[in-house]
């Protein structure tokens, strides 16, 4: 694998044989933490250092990616460029008519980043199947279980199903004093009532694992006193079942139907965004996480992600693994968010020993 994605590695006494990667994003949700994807970034970058200093010849090459818009804040969809990596050509598609809520697009975005593409040649980003041996990525728990329960290392076993989608709402607005209650169609009120529909229909799975989100409302014209004539809603919903998660999307689907019919609003748009589904990880390499974290007489637990991450796409190109570690009181996606240097170090210390293992494989 050439090394227009890779930043950083360590050249294998085999390097013909299929690489072995880690790595993960620095980009961040707005008011959010410094630790989520940069741990995995940093820990990829230590870990192979400390391999390079230790005098360590692998057999497979060991690189380090950095993926590009991880987050979805910034172009509207989640894990872009490991999307990219993983071959979505209707990414490659959708990305062109991308624009930031500064109106940069895409491209504008990643030529001042320095990155070398352009519309002809975002297709050769795409990796082929097996381009690499396997992928590994050390992040955060984003979750409480490894604090509260005291142990160092989660081996994650699978990575719940994403789904995120936009609708939109319109009405005939007008004045909040002079148009009576029977004459109005409030597409403010259809979006309450459909984000109080979202957590209807997650809870009535009875499953833990079914999660819904409604993180964006925004009402036009947005004036205390002007009945809002559109609305604008995002939602995000996961379960690391896909089916039951599907079931969601649906029930979701008809609510918004339903919600438009009964209050005179126009569903003007209901757009499924992403409807990812779940991705397991390899045993080779769950395997090898034991064997490290053994080698370390560290405590371990195996455990799902409820969290998606650049990892769920780069399944799709190789067998993948996740180390997680804990991270104050669960805290995430807000500036609370922290990782002790002690938890970071015991990450990358299971990294290296596995991109060790991995890389003689
Ligand atoms: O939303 C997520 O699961 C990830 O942290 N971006
Ligand atoms: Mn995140
Ligand atoms: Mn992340
Ligand atoms: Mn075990």
């Amino acid at each position: 694998m050439d090394n227009k994605a890779a930043y950083y590695s360590l050249t294998g006494s085999d390097p013909e044989l299929g690489a072995v990667a880690t790595g993960s994003h620095i980009d961040a949700i707005p008011y959010s933490g410094k630790y989520d994807g940069v741990v995995g970034v940093l820990g990829a970058l230590e870990a192979i250092n400390v391999l390079k200093r230790s005098g360590f010849q692998p057999k497979r090459s060991l690189e380090v990616i950095l993926f590009t818009s991880e987050e979805p804040t910034r172009f509207g969809i989640s894990c872009l460029g490991s999307r990219l990596l993983a071959g979505s050509e209707a990414l490659v598609n959708g990305i062109k008519e991308s624009v930031d809520d500064q109106n940069t697009s895409f491209f504008d975005a990643a030529k001042s980043a320095g990155y070398v593409v352009s519309e002809e040649n975002l297709s050769t980003v795409i990796l082929e199947k097996g381009s690499y041996f396997s992928f590994l990525e050390l992040h955060i728990e984003q979750g409480p279980l490894l604090e509260e329960e005291g142990v160092s290392i989660g081996i994650v076993t699978a990575i719940a199903a994403p789904a995120s989608i936009k609708v939109e709402f319109e009405g005939n607005g007008g004045h909040a004093g002079a148009v009576l209650m029977p004459e109005r169609n409030d597409a403010g009120l259809a979006a309450a009532e459909l984000a109080l529909a979202v957590e209807k229909h997650v809870l009535e799975t009875g499953s833990m694992d079914s999660v819904g989100t409604v993180g964006i409302i925004v009402l036009h014209p947005g004036a205390i006193n002007s009945i809002p004539s559109k609305s604008h809603i995002e939602i995000d919903t996961r379960d690391i079942d896909e089916k039951r998660r599907d079931g969601i999307v649906e029930k979701i689907h008809q609510s918004s139907i339903d919600i438009a019919k009964r209050r005179g609003v126009k569903l003007s748009e209901f757009r499924i965004v992403n409807q990812d589904p779940p991705a397991k990880c390899d045993h080779l390499i769950i395997n090898a996480l034991e064997v490290a974290v053994r080698q370390l007489n560290l405590s371990h637990k195996m455990m799902i992600s409820r969290a998606y991450h650049d990892s769920l796409f780069m399944a799709r190109v190789s067998p993948m693994g996740m180390i997680f570690i804990p991270c104050y009181k669960g805290y995430s996606h807000k500036p609370e968010e922290y990782a002790s240097i002690e938890d970071i170090a015991n990450g990358v210390n299971v990294l290296a020993l596995t991109l060790a293992q991995l890389s003689l494989e």
